[in-house]
């Protein structure tokens, strides 16, 4: 099994790579996505080390001036996949960010033997994106990480931004056309027309808006648990490679603000609060808890984990949303499916069981985008980078245990 399972995984990511970056499926995503390329960095540094370095600098490339790094990078326009430059207002890339797996990758490549002094020379631009995170995503002022689209923390139409959601009109958007509903087999597994009328209001109104954040922020434990992962990383490539940098102290200010405005000791999760309308939300969703990929200096490390082993338990992986919840989806996008990706940061702290399950599940189903938690049905887009990036990382994981 290994062997074949390695070998597809290559081969995908080969297939999908476009030189300096790999994008996420030829089908459904043409472009480079921030976060999925970090991903896709580790998958590669296992097939080869300079070709994930530059993935890596590839990420760095698009950086804005004001040290934002795009979610998307437009390399070369199509009409195959909407919204593209025109909608963002910039010719290259869109205009709100990603977590920084960026940084995350950068510290696997330098465990994996990467060039120190390649990754040296990194280290500026990965702290200016950091810095564009903390100051330009956190309107409160609460060293917490808000997003500004659900776009922005890649878990799109995560239940969280529902209630937020309500409030955007649906009209507002010039007229469009999606894409994305043709090319997936099933036009179910993606956002609602509503929802997606949504989203392209909030791209209208953040490229209006010059680019910056407004009242519409939902602070999310997901995003800022990914800040304080990749802040830590950080820190400890800065010390290793003798570059001064915050990141250390950035990070305990972001840990001791999540455990202040997030936690819920009555829920036992941390919750999202939107900022416009001053509301807490309580989504029972994979990202609520996060958190415990922190440690035990977190509020509720024990009760997060029981909840994880118990409520989140399926047969093929971690649900995105608690299958009890009204909210749970099992074959939409973010509301109840596994993903690899989850999975794979995950089982930090669940473990070889977890690595075990994902390696199962791809073996029996592809490597997909996403799948359905009780049925193992692979959904969303297939030949998956991150998926096949992932299994690499998941594969070296078993064979060291
Ligand atoms: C919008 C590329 C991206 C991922 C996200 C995933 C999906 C885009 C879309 O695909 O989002 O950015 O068009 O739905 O939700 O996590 O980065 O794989």
């Amino acid at each position: 099994m290994t062997d074949s399972l390695k070998h597809r995984a290559i081969s995908i990511l080969k297939n999908n790579d476009r030189g300096s970056h790999t994008i996420p499926s030829g089908h459904l995503y043409p472009h480079q996505w921030a976060w999925d390329s970090g991903f896709a960095a580790i998958g590669w540094a296992y097939i080869d080390i300079q070709r994930a370095c530059l993935e890596i600098e590839s990420i760095l490339d698009g950086q804005w001036e004001d040290g934002r790094i795009p979610h998307i990078q437009f390399h070369n326009p199509t009409p195959e996949y909407f919204p593209g430059p025109a909608s963002w207002g910039h010719e290259k890339s869109s205009s709100i960010s990603n977590p920084p797996v960026w940084t995350i990758a950068a510290e696997r490549l330098h465990q994996l033997g990467a060039d120190p002094a390649r990754i040296k020379s990194w280290l500026p631009r990965i702290e200016a994106s950091h810095l564009f995170l903390g100051t330009q995503r956190d309107p409160l002022g609460w060293k917490c990480i808000a997003t500004c689209h659900p776009w922005e923390n890649g878990q799109d139409n995560c239940p969280a931004w529902d209630a937020p959601m309500e409030a955007i009109d649906p009209e507002e958007a010039p007229p469009f056309q999606r894409v994305d509903t043709k090319k997936v087999k099933d036009a179910s597994q993606r956002p609602t027309e509503i929802q997606y009328n949504r989203y392209m209001t909030l791209v209208h109104r953040f490229t209006k808006n010059g680019f910056q954040i407004d009242t519409t922020a939902d602070y999310d434990p997901f995003f800022t648990t990914m800040v304080i992962l990749a802040e830590e990383a950080l820190a400890r490539l800065a010390k290793d490679l003798g570059v001064p940098s915050q990141a250390g102290e950035r990070a305990k200010e972001l840990r001791a603000g999540l455990a202040e405005h997030l936690w819920s000791d009555e829920l036992g999760r941390y919750r999202y609060y939107d900022a416009r309308s001053k509301r807490y939300g309580e989504n029972a969703t994979s990202g609520s808890l996060a958190p415990v990929l922190l440690g035990a200096d977190m509020p509720g490390q024990a009760r997060m984990l029981e909840s994880l082993r118990t409520d989140f338990s399926a047969p093929f992986g971690l649900p995105t949303v608690v299958p009890q919840s009204p909210d749970f989806d099992p074959v939409c996008y973010w509301r109840g499916p596994t993903w690899v990706n989850m999975n794979w940061l995950f089982s930090s702290v669940l473990g070889q069981d977890l690595v075990d399950s994902t390696l199962a599940l791809v073996e029996k189903s592809g490597f997909w985008e996403y799948f359905h938690p009780h049925t193992g049905e692979g959904l969303g887009a297939d030949d998956f980078t991150w998926t096949a990036a992932l299994v690499l990382d998941l594969l070296a994981s078993r064979d060291a245990n």
